[in-house]
């Protein structure tokens, strides 16, 4: 994919204010400091577009973004972040299942994990949650560069079976350190994108 332009759009935390849904959206979902911003960031080319951060807990409201005028990017605050108070949690919960229930023009969710954990309580409950209202989304297995290539794979065998992925739902190894796996996520996203305009 050739990125002409990327931009910010808006933070939002309710869908009344959340942008017009003229675009289809791929949201980037997962636990706190897994790498959604990075992720975010090493598609579109700009290394600090979505704020990252040492510090779990960074993004805090659902921020919106425009690729090539014709894509929105939703880069969501993460779960799993152990210090924040029941109060957030619970704020947090609410604007996710806004978020995920609501919007009209979500097209796919880009579910991440850290290719050295095994997927959390929290990963799989969201997990469940998209299969129950059938969201369309990928797993992404990020920080690949902080193993072996062969450790990498292993992994990866291991984290989908703890997943129950099969052949339709795929994942793919990524690092926003090499860029590896990111001609292969935009090579699916066009491919479901284009078969959204064409079905
Ligand atoms: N080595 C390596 N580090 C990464 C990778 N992706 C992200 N990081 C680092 O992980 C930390 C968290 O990255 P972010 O992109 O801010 O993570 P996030 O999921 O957006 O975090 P929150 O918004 O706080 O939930 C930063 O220090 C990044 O530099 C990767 O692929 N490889
Ligand atoms: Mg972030």
């Amino acid at each position: 994919m050739k990125i002409i332009s990327a931009e910010f759009v808006k933070s939002a935390v309710w869908p009344p204010q959340y942008p017009l849904a003229t675009m289809p959206e791929i949201a980037f979902v997962g636990r706190s400091n897994v790498g959604k911003s990075s992720l975010m960031n090493t598609l579109v080319g700009r290394r600090k577009l979505a704020k990252t951060s040492n510090t779990p807990g960074r993004t805090q409201l659902i921020n919106f973004f425009t690729v090539n005028g014709s894509i929105s990017f939703v880069d969501l605050p993460g779960y799993g972040f152990a210090k924040v108070s029941q109060s957030i949690k619970k704020d947090w919960g609410d604007m996710m299942d806004a978020y995920l229930r609501e919007r009209q023009n979500l097209a796919m969710v880009i579910f991440i994990l850290d290719i050295r954990r095994d997927p959390s309580e929290d990963d799989l409950s969201l997990r469940d949650w998209l299969e129950h209202y059938r969201i369309p989304y990928i797993s992404i297995l990020t920080k690949a560069d902080k193993l072996s290539n062969n450790q990498a794979i292993v992994r990866k065998k291991l984290i989908e079976k703890s997943l129950g992925t099969n052949a339709q739902k795929k994942t793919i190894l990524f690092s926003a350190k090499t860029q590896k796996g990111k001609e292969e996520l935009w090579q699916f996203l066009e491919n479901h994108l284009s078969s959204l305009e064409n079905g």
